[in-house]
């Protein structure tokens, strides 16, 4: 059985599972990263001597680097649904994974931090304008790529969809003012419609850390501790 270390909270993760769970893959979620701990321990590092999550381990073969694991799944196991046939139409799956991780999770996964990981007494507002206005920078970009195709390589779903999907439902979903994305959040509904993605990314997180260190401690029953 597939194994994934990580938590069903953490940005990298998500995605991760969600593909798992695209895929129809059983998998051991073995729960380590944030209030889990694990990650010091001699036998991690020898699955990710970085010492972050996720990694998963498939038989002998481990694996880190969320990105490098979603090919790596896609390759092995989603030849004709997440994995794109056409080498230039895999190549633009690649492409938007490489941009969600250069241009897209920064300003996200800060705005996240900078909003629902600080308590609301301590909250920046100039940082959190400035983060919403660099997030929706970049995701105009996105906008304007899927303004005539339904997914982010043409219409149908595939890899290239799960990190920027883990992306914007975070950004969709913290409580600032956004100006609006028509063709992101057309997206979005549409990701919306699949199973995989409501159970595993549309996770409510809470509106601070007191919700979200509830929230993470409460997915304790859906992994291996
Ligand atoms: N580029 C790496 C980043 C991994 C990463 O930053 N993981 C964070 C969680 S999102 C981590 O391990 N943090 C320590 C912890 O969760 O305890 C990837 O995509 O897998």
């Amino acid at each position: 059985m597939l194994k994934v270390w990580g938590r069903p909270y953490s940005s990298n993760v998500i995605p991760v599972i969600w593909a798992l769970n695209e895929l129809g893959l059983k998998y051991d979620l073995m729960l380590a990263g944030g209030s889990f701990g694990k990650l010091d321990t001699d036998q991690y590092a020898k699955i990710n001597p970085n010492r972050m999550i996720p990694a998963i381990q498939d038989g002998e073969f481990a694996l880190w680097e969320s990105l490098s694991i979603i090919r790596y799944l896609s390759e092995k196991y989603g030849k004709g649904s997440l994995l794109p046939s056409d080498p230039q139409v895999k190549a633009i799956a690649d492409q938007w994974m490489e941009w969600s991780a250069s241009k897209a999770f920064g300003p996200v996964i800060y705005l996240f931090f900078a909003t629902v990981r600080t308590e609301p007494a301590e909250r920046d507002i100039v940082k959190i304008t400035r983060l919403r206005d660099e997030a929706h920078e970049a995701l105009t970009i996105l906008d304007q790529h899927l303004s005539n195709q339904a997914y982010v390589c043409g219409d149908k779903f595939t890899m290239g969809d799960i990190p920027l999907g883990c992306i914007v439902y975070r950004y969709f979903n913290i409580k600032v003012d956004r100006p609006k994305l028509p063709n992101v959040e057309a997206w979005y509904q549409r990701l919306s419609e699949r199973p995989a993605y409501r159970k595993n990314v549309m996770r409510h997180f809470g509106e601070n850390p007191t919700d979200w260190a509830a929230l993470e401690k409460a997915c304790e029953s859906e992994g291996i501790t």
